[in-house]
């Protein structure tokens, strides 16, 4: 038997085909109906029933016992575990007010739960991981196009060029997009690829440009000076669509591709060519703006710069291009209920970050910006924040500078989690409720929206294996327990999908021959001339933003150069691998065996200097802390760098197979943020580099 369902073993959320039998999972891959997959996995995503199997997750509630971190646990049945959590909520806010409980989680297909949890409740603080993964590009979009970057999607099958700064499409994957791009590079889409080192998407790619670290920005800069130069943009479209491109033309003069190769190393030549060759194909070209852009602190004016050589090109809604996602309401369908549609009780107070008021205008106040959160529980300030709520995020391994979360999540009164592993949050927590992992069970109904807009669902494949729940469910429990159980009308997982679907004309039935139920045939552009919905003030393109202008902050300011590394540091650069999903999967019994550690990239001249050999231990350390791993000596790194993965060097003993392996990034890295964006810029922090003795 099958079941058509959505992978969750990265937040991509692939459509999957899971085959069962006797109640256990045979295989699981790809949905073959589904557009753009047609079958395809990831090694992760066929690594799913590992996860089902190990015997490491969490598998009953949890009820902390000795100190925090001691992994003194007692198992505790669900009613006790949910009373618990009420009662210790209800205490915070009785003695500290509703604002001092906040919710973090990475953003899901229940979010809508979430967001409505913590409107009953009466907080503010509700908070996802969004700004240390793309929150500046949620802003640089905001900034010039009224939409935040969740709405808008990269036409990959119809590009003729397509641009992209550390955009790792090939290792730090979405399945979709990667076949999409594969098929294009087949069929002769141009692939430029910038990065300060030669990753799997390097050398797939037409033209590698080997950029210094932290200097896309001049490099855009001089694109941009050449394009308005050399006459190379399209004019009609600007004419159209933008505002402000007086004032980016007197910008841009000074930064001219002889300056912007002293600053990033690539040759004045090479830039004047990328200019000419992206041109030459406008509007069907892409000027990616990345997916993390957590890495500098003047982030969201890199981000920006990549928006704006889009619309020079004409290539915003545009075959082609970058395009605008379409949801049910464009093809005159009623969308999906959401929980957050009910009326519910408006909460006035401010934010603890700060997002959304004059202190901190320009963030999205829909996600936060969590990496303050530390430093407001920590110093009580603007208020204090006693209990943290967090669901399916791993905050103190997801912030940077690990000691001081730990020692900031310490302080709280009271500290829960709903996750399926023991994550770093987790060890600390007061009491872990243990959800269902997704082939156990249903979700919320996914709304894509994108140029065909459609909805997925996520079915359980097999019945929960432990004396686990779905998150759904826990937050009802939850809420029912505070007395706010009425914003949450539903019992069961088939009334909260009648729920959804009420009103919309679509059945359960509809999703069983495929997984899904498509709401467009054709793909939607809108109309170049007159019917693209920008939804700024002008309701164009802000090359000059009202967002930032109207509070203070310059569209353009002078190009600062981020702080290089002193002679004998290196700037810390990390990123992602095939492998693993961020700090999820380095446990997971199968995907450890494929990569359980991993190794410091470091440029070959450089470690013959140190004394480094490769394969050594070496030790790197920063103002926040020590790791020590394993030297990988390359010439693929820029010499002033050094790299690393995500999400090793653990610390929770419980998590046997990738305790201790590695280094953990987030234990080096300072938490500062980009304060116009609000990405932490995770790429700021400088280190040493020494070899140890063995
Ligand atoms: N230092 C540093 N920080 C970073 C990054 C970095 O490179 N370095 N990358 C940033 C980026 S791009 C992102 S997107 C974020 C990601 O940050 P996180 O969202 O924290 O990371 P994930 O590994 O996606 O998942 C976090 C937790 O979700 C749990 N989980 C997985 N599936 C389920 C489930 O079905 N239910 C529940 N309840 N829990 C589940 C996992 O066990 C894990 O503990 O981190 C950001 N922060
Ligand atoms: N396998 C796998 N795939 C994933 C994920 C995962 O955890 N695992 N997570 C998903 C998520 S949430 C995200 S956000 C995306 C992230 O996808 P990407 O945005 O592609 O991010 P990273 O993996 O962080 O890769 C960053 C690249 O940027 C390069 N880089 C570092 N500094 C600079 C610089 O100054 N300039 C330039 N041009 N490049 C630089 C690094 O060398 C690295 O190769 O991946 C998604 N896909
Ligand atoms: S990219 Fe891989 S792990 Fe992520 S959702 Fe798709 S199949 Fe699952
Ligand atoms: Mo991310």
């Amino acid at each position: 038997m099958s079941v058509y369902s959505i992978c969750l073993m990265c937040t991509v959320r692939c459509p999957i085909k899971v085959e069962i039998e006797n109640n256990d999972v045979r295989l699981i891959e790809g949905n073959p109906h589904a557009p753009g997959i047609e079958g395809s996995i990831c090694p992760k995503g066929a690594a799913g029933v590992a996860l089902l199997n190990d015997d490491q997750r969490l598998k009953k509630p949890l009820i902390r016992t000795g100190p925090r971190g001691s992994g003194q646990w007692r198992e505790a049945e669900w009613d006790e575990a949910l009373d618990y959590v009420a009662v210790s909520l209800k205490e915070v806010t009785e003695k500290y007010g509703n604002r001092a409980v906040a919710m973090t989680e990475r953003a899901n297909l229940n979010s809508h739960i979430s967001k409505t949890f913590m409107k009953a409740i009466g907080s503010p603080n509700y908070f996802t991981h969004d700004s240390c993964c793309k929150g500046s590009l949620n802003t640089a979009f905001r900034s010039l196009t009224g939409y935040a970057d969740g709405s808008v999607s990269v036409d990959i099958p119809k590009t003729k060029h397509i641009i992209l700064y550390g955009r790792n499409y090939f290792e730090s994957i979405e399945l979709k997009a990667v076949k999409q791009l594969t098929g294009a590079l087949d069929s002769g889409t141009r692939l430029t690829y910038i990065d300060p080192r030669i990753t799997v998407t390097a050398a797939k790619s037409d033209d590698y440009l080997m950029i210094r670290p932290g200097t896309d920005l001049a490099l855009n800069y001089a694109l941009m000076h050449v394009i308005i130069k050399e006459g190379l943009y399209d004019a009609g479209y600007v004419d159209r669509w933008v505002v402000g491109f007086d004032e980016l033309q007197k910008f841009v003069v000074p930064y001219t591709p002889e300056w912007a190769e002293q600053e990033t190393g690539i040759p004045a030549r090479q830039i004047i060519s990328l200019a000419r060759d992206a041109a030459a194909v406008k509007p069907a070209v892409i000027f990616h703006y990345g997916y993390r852009s957590s890495h500098y602190t003047n982030e969201v004016y890199f981000r920006r710069s990549m928006i704006i050589l889009n619309a020079l090109m004409g290539s915003i809604e545009a075959p082609g291009g970058i395009v605008f996602k379409k949801g049910a309401a464009e093809v005159g369908k009623k969308p999906l209920n959401k929980l957050t549609g009910q009326e519910l009780p408006r909460v006035t107070e401010e934010r603890c970050d700060g997002v959304g008021t004059p202190r901190f205008p320009t963030p999205d106040p829909a996600h936060g910006v969590v990496q303050l959160l530390p430093r407001v529980i920590m110093e009580q300030d603007p208020y204090p924040v006693k209990a943290l709520l967090v669901w399916r995020h791993d905050p103190v391994l997801s912030i940077p500078d690990y000691q001081y979360n730990k020692r900031a999540f310490s302080e709280l009164d009271f500290l829960v989690t709903i996750d399926i592993n023991f994550s770093e949050t987790a060890w600390l927590a007061d009491v872990i409720l243990p959800e269902s992992i997704y082939l156990e069970r249903g979700d919320s109904i996914q709304e894509i929206n994108g140029l065909k807009p459609s909805l997925f669902i996520r079915n359980a494949a097999v019945t929960p294996r432990h004396d686990t729940k779905p998150g759904w469910e826990i937050m009802k429990g939850i809420a029912d327990r505070m007395g706010v159980g009425d914003y949450f009308p539903y019992n069961s997982l088939e009334e909260l999908w009648a729920y959804q679907l009420e009103g919309t004309g679509i059945s359960l039935q509809d999703f069983e021959a495929k997984g899904f139920v498509t709401l467009a045939g054709e793909p939607i552009y809108w109309n170049r001339q007159n019917g693209i919905k920008f939804k700024t003030p002008s309701g164009k393109i802000e090359f000059v933003s009202s967002l930032l202008e109207n509070n203070g902050i310059p569209s353009f300011p002078a190009y600062e150069p981020v702080r290089p590394p002193a002679e004998g540091s290196f700037r810390l650069m990390i990123g992602r691998n095939v492998a693993h999903t961020h700090v999820s999967t380095q446990n997971n019994p199968l995907l450890n065996e494929l990569l359980s550690e991993n190794a410091l990239w470091i440029n070959g001249a450089q470690a013959e200097k140190l004394g480094i050999k490769n394969g050594g231990l070496v030790e790197v350390e920063s103002t926040r802390g020590k790791e020590t791993l394993r030297a990988l000596v390359t010439d693929l790194i820029h010499p002033e760098a050094v790299f690393m993965l995500h999400g090793f060097g653990r610390r929770v003993p419980a998590l046997t197979r990738c305790y201790n392996k590695g280094g953990s990034d987030t234990a080096l890295q300072e938490n500062i943020t980009d304060m116009v964006g609000g990405s932490p810029a995770l790429q700021h922090v400088h280190v040493t580099v020494k070899p140890v003795v063995e």
